[in-house]
């Protein structure tokens, strides 16, 4: 029986918080996105839980559970987005989460763990070029030092942003380190087609992809477009096109992997002048790392290519490695009890996206939940997943929190 819970309500107000024609802009310590943070704030204490943040932005609004002492299972996902945000994307597990807190409430449910529901900074590192910033520096991936290092893509530094107008929430106190959970959660919209093709409604993740992401400094000769034979051209775009092209077919060719160019910046960008220079991202994943390992060695390959071919220089820089993470198998086994009968299609399935959990995961064992995207669609202003699917999705999460604070109370 699945219980009505404010989860559309909710969601159709973050929707609103950076919403613009091609979909939604809420990056980390934006004004919009800290009136996202502060909803969720607000509707926590609202509900009687206790609030608390850390210095990295990440928000935690705890349920206690009977006096254990034990550490807490934590519960959560992202409000920020990336530039053309949909409106479940990270949102859907923040809100989730809370409503899940909520229905323990309603039912009297005390749990062996406290539980918090967290929203998790800036996953999409769409300002601040690391992804994954808050949980990873709660799992200790990233140094809270390396992280005040950091510089936003608008030249403004990470403590500027945190310690301004839009950075951490007011009258939240703020806890020092970064302390052990038990266990996490998260729930998710697939982000890719797979239960949407099979039927299913719910998805217990098996693994998430890894991921590393590089950018390559390709500098040429600019020159006129109209006057220097292409034979003599040393063209920044034209490697670089090379180079993404070689890469599409190597990873074809691998299978079971993904390699992206969605970031490119062309100098000095005019129709007629001869690229001198580009700057390109790649974003290359698997569940398996070896094919992200061949990746990697093929875009170092291609890259000399082009120097000898073309002329140019390529500079390589690593901004980004994520391992794949494999879900914890004892959880994911209680999720698949937990949840069969709401879904006689239940299924596992790997998460091509990348997500909190994945930087949760190094330091607990952890397990996600992923509910369909309409045509497998996401990071796109039309990202949709029905309304039934969203409310079964929390109902599975419940369940969840209740199995696997069982689960952990068993093993102690
Ligand atoms: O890129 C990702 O997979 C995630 O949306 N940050
Ligand atoms: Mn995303
Ligand atoms: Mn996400």
């Amino acid at each position: 029986m699945i219980v009505r819970t404010a989860v559309l309500e909710r969601l159709a107000e973050l929707a609103k918080l950076g919403a613009y024609e091609r979909g939604i802009d809420r990056t980390l310590f934006s004004p919009a996105e800290h009136a996202a943070r502060r909803k969720f704030a607000d509707w926590a204490r609202a509900s009687g839980f206790a609030l608390e943040q850390d210095r990295v932005g990440n928000v935690f609004a705890r349920r206690d559970g009977a006096p254990t002492g034990r550490a807490p299972i934590v519960v959560g996902s992202h409000l920020d987005t990336v530039r053309t945000g949909g409106a479940y994307d990270g949102a859907y597990g923040v809100v989730g989460a809370l409503c899940a807190l909520e229905r323990l409430g309603a039912e009297g449910a005390t749990t062996r763990h406290p539980v918090e529901a967290v929203a998790w900074a800036g996953e999409e590192g769409s300002r601040f070029p690391l992804g994954c910033l808050g949980s990873g520096a709660y799992a200790g991936l990233n140094t809270l030092e390396a992280i005040e290092a950091i510089v936003g893509d608008d030249g403004i530094s990470f403590p500027t942003a945190r310690d301004g107008p839009s950075g951490l929430l007011p009258g939240v106190p703020v806890r020092d380190g970064f302390p052990r959970p038990a266990a996490c959660l998260e729930l998710h919209i697939e982000q890719g087609p797979s239960l949407e093709r099979a039927g299913a409604r719910l998805g217990v993740v098996s693994a998430i992809a890894g991921q590393v992401r590089s950018e390559i400094d390709v500098v040429g000769e600019a020159g006129h477009a109209g006057t220097v034979p292409l034979i003599v051209r040393h063209d920044a775009f034209a490697a670089a096109a090379e180079i993404a092209l070689a890469l599409e077919t190597l990873a074809r060719q691998l299978g079971e992997c993904v390699v992206t160019v969605g970031y490119l910046v062309v100098e000095p960008n005019q129709t007629n002048i001869i690229p001198g220079r580009v700057v390109f991202r790649v974003d290359a994943r698997s569940v398996d790392d070896t094919r992200v390992e061949r990746l990697e060695a093929g875009l170092r390959d291609e890259c000399s290519r082009m120097e000898i071919q073309r002329g140019v220089t390529c500079g390589i820089k690593l901004l980004e490695r994520r391992a794949a993470v494999p879900m914890d198998g004892g959880l994911r086994a209680a999720l698949h009890t937990a949840l069969e009968s709401l879904d006689n299609k239940l299924m596992p399935v790997p998460s091509g996206a990348g997500h909190d959990t994945m930087c949760v995961a190094t330091v607990a064992p952890a397990a996600m939940i992923f509910v369909p995207s309409a045509g497998g669609r996401s990071h796109v202003g039309d990202e949709y997943t029905t309304p039934e699917d969203l409310e079964l999705g929390v109902e599975a999460l419940v369940r969840a929190i209740v199995a696997v604070d069982r689960l952990l109370a068993e093993k102690a």
